[in-house]
């Protein structure tokens, strides 16, 4: 056991506490997808977007941002994330029954198109990447009125060679704008392999076009992933403009519960893939650490099963939104602050 190992996240100024809350975090993140999964098979849901596999970074990357300050405009699996930053797993449940109270848009989106207001999470549109100009929009709002907070932006790397994608990192290129953009690279973008999405070798080159820093890093290494966008976000309040960081993960699931990926890989792949799970190699971190055992294990998982069936109930017995409520939100006036 390396000493170096066991300091690591004190090293990077995390605390024994916060490093045991990440984990906390991803776990509940991996228990709310797995419900989920779960719930659309047993056809009380629609339709739901997995973000197994992405957890640890999703975690790594929340924690270097100030909850309730900087700005946050996550993608579609990025339930992680936003537990991090104070979704609730009832949020969240809301949002996949499709009812009223789902903050995120009062049951009328599809589930992971975040949005809350309270914790500043920019509500996103399902065509992939129009989120990054949004993300840069709200960067030049924060240099044009003087304020310090720093947006974050994350999209997989199929979307990262849409047009949007190139034109929000060229404009805050230009304008040296305080936005972290993170692209979690999971291999896949629905059936497309990496190699068939992009001749690059690695999407954090692009940075180099439009003037600025891009790194890539393992997203199964929690910490990892933190120091790289702990970094980025010092760059972006001393005023140094904006970073690229790519997070190499594995999209475990289909891509959503409408795919079928036994069609265009293998089982094979898969499993071995499952082996590199960034929440695993984080218990064994905190293991290594002497802050986490068998029976720490054992409770958290009860605790979490326990408010995840809770958030279950919760979710499934709230009431639907109601048809005349149908255009609320969407002209100015008739919705709610
Ligand atoms: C502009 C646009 N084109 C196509 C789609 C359909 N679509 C939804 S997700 C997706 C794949 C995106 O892949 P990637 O960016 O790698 O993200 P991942 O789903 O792998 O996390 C596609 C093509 C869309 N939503 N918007
Ligand atoms: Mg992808």
């Amino acid at each position: 056991m390396a000493i170096g190992q066991v300091t690591r996240h004190r090293q990077l100024g995390l605390t024994d506490e916060q490093v045991l809350e990440m984990y906390r975090v991803m776990v509940t993140a991996r228990k709310y997808d797995e419900r989920a999964l779960l719930l659309q098979r047993a056809g009380k849901i629609n339709f739901h977007i997995s973000g197994i596999g992405q957890e640890a970074a999703q975690v790594g990357a929340a924690f270097a941002f100030r909850k309730g300050y900087d700005y946050f405009l996550p993608y579609y699996r990025d339930y992680a994330f936003v537990l991090a930053i104070g979704m609730t797993l009832k949020d969240l449940m809301l949002s996949l029954f499709a009812k009223a109270g789902d903050p995120s848009s009062g049951g009328r989106q599809m589930p992971g198109h975040f949005g809350c207001k309270r914790l500043n999470i920019v509500t996103g549109s399902s065509p992939v990447t129009t989120q990054v100009p949004h993300a840069v929009g709200f960067a030049l709002a924060a240099k044009m009125k003087n304020k310090d907070f720093v947006t974050y932006v994350s999209f997989g790397e199929g979307s990262s060679n849409q047009g949007d994608f190139h034109e929000g990192l060229n404009f805050a290129g230009v304008h040296k704008l305080p936005v972290i953009f993170v692209c979690e690279n999971n291999q896949y973008a629905i059936s497309v392999p990496y190699h068939k999405q992009t001749a690059a070798a690695r999407i954090s080159d692009r940075a180099a076009g439009y003037g600025f820093p891009g790194v890539t890093v393992d997203g199964n290494d929690a910490l990892e992933v933190y120091k790289a966008v702990k970094e980025a976000h010092g760059r972006a309040l001393r005023g140094e403009g904006p970073t690229l960081i790519e997070t190499v993960v594995y999209r475990v699931t289909p891509h959503s519960t409408s795919d079928d990926d036994t069609v265009y890989r293998s089982k094979e792949e898969v499993e071995r893939h499952r082996e590199s799970d960034g929440i695993a190699r984080f218990r064994k971190y905190l293991e290594t650490c002497g802050l986490w055992n068998d029976d720490a294990e054992a409770r958290l998982q009860e605790e979490i099963a326990q408010a995840v069936k809770e958030a279950t109930e919760f979710g499934e017995k709230a009431p639907f939104p109601k048809p005349e409520d149908a255009l609320k939100y969407v002209y100015a006036g008739d919705g709610e602050e």
